[in-house]
């Protein structure tokens, strides 16, 4: 599922997010940056000791990483050339700042990405996890920042939310839809409301010699139109 938004194109897969091939990366880390289980825990496994590394030389000199913020280390063995570090909040019942803090972890992250040139950026759904967040909720804050930054700052091509769960994909799916509704199809039911036919008829069908030609037809809805005249019709009416 896909939307372009301003000049970058946002788009929704189902997947794993160590396979893309992208220049970064969003991992939903912790604020001490040493790992840990879901998708943290894939990203160190599959790119490798490097990230560690980096991580622990970022603590050393900044200190933990705050709810909001974000980091960028080297994407190791990773196809991804970078990782982004951010640290969503902890869900708490929704009245604790939450969305507010959610909004800035996807805005710093990609803040980041356009300060360091990088211009496709791949994010998990950042505290839908261990941290708890309503996938739901989460889906909406997350989709209407990344369309806001996309409008207003831009310096991105592509933002992929890559959702590991059929779940996850719904929700965000469902998102989208309700945020930026898809273009009108052309159905048959809409096509036939939608367009307007012209139907010229020949009020006295074929001529016929010197037959006297009859006075009118019936339209298709029965509707009586008289020699001469030609009608335009609704379609199925
Ligand atoms: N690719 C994409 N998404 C994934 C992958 C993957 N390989 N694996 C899991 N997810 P979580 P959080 C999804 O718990 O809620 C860690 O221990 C997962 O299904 O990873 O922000 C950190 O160290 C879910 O939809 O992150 C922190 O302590 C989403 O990623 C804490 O968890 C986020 O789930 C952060 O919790």
């Amino acid at each position: 599922m896909e939307r372009v938004v301003g000049k970058a194109r946002l788009t929704l897969v189902q997947g794993d997010i160590t396979r893309q091939k992208v220049d970064v990366i969003v991992n939903a880390a912790n604020p001490g940056l040493m790992g840990g289980g879901g998708v943290d825990g894939a990203i160190h496994a599959a790119g490798g000791p490097a990230i560690l590394e980096e991580c622990k030389a970022i603590v050393a000199r900044q200190g933990s990483l705050p709810a909001g913020q974000a980091v960028l280390t080297t994407g190791g063995r990773l196809p991804a050339r970078y990782i982004i570090h951010t640290v969503g909040p902890v869900w708490r019942g929704g009245d604790q700042g939450e969305p507010e803090t959610l909004a800035s972890a996807y805005r710093e992250s990609l803040r980041l990405a356009v300060s360091r040139g990088l211009k496709t950026v791949a994010f998990s759904s950042i505290s839908t996890g261990v941290y708890g967040y309503p996938v739901e909720l989460a889906a909406r804050v997350c989709l209407q920042e990344a369309a806001r930054f996309l409008r207003e700052e831009g310096g991105v091509e592509e933002v992929r939310m890559v959702l590991f769960s059929s779940g996850t994909m719904r929700a965000f799916q469902q998102a989208l839809e309700e945020l930026m509704p898809s273009p009108q199809r052309w159905e048959a039911p809409t096509f036939v409301w939608h367009v307007v036919s012209l139907t010229i008829v020949s009020p006295t069908g074929e001529a016929r010699g010197d037959e006297a030609p009859r006075k009118s037809v019936r339209g298709r809805a029965g509707r009586r139109i008289d020699r001469g005249r030609c009608a335009i019709l609704r379609n199925g009416t």
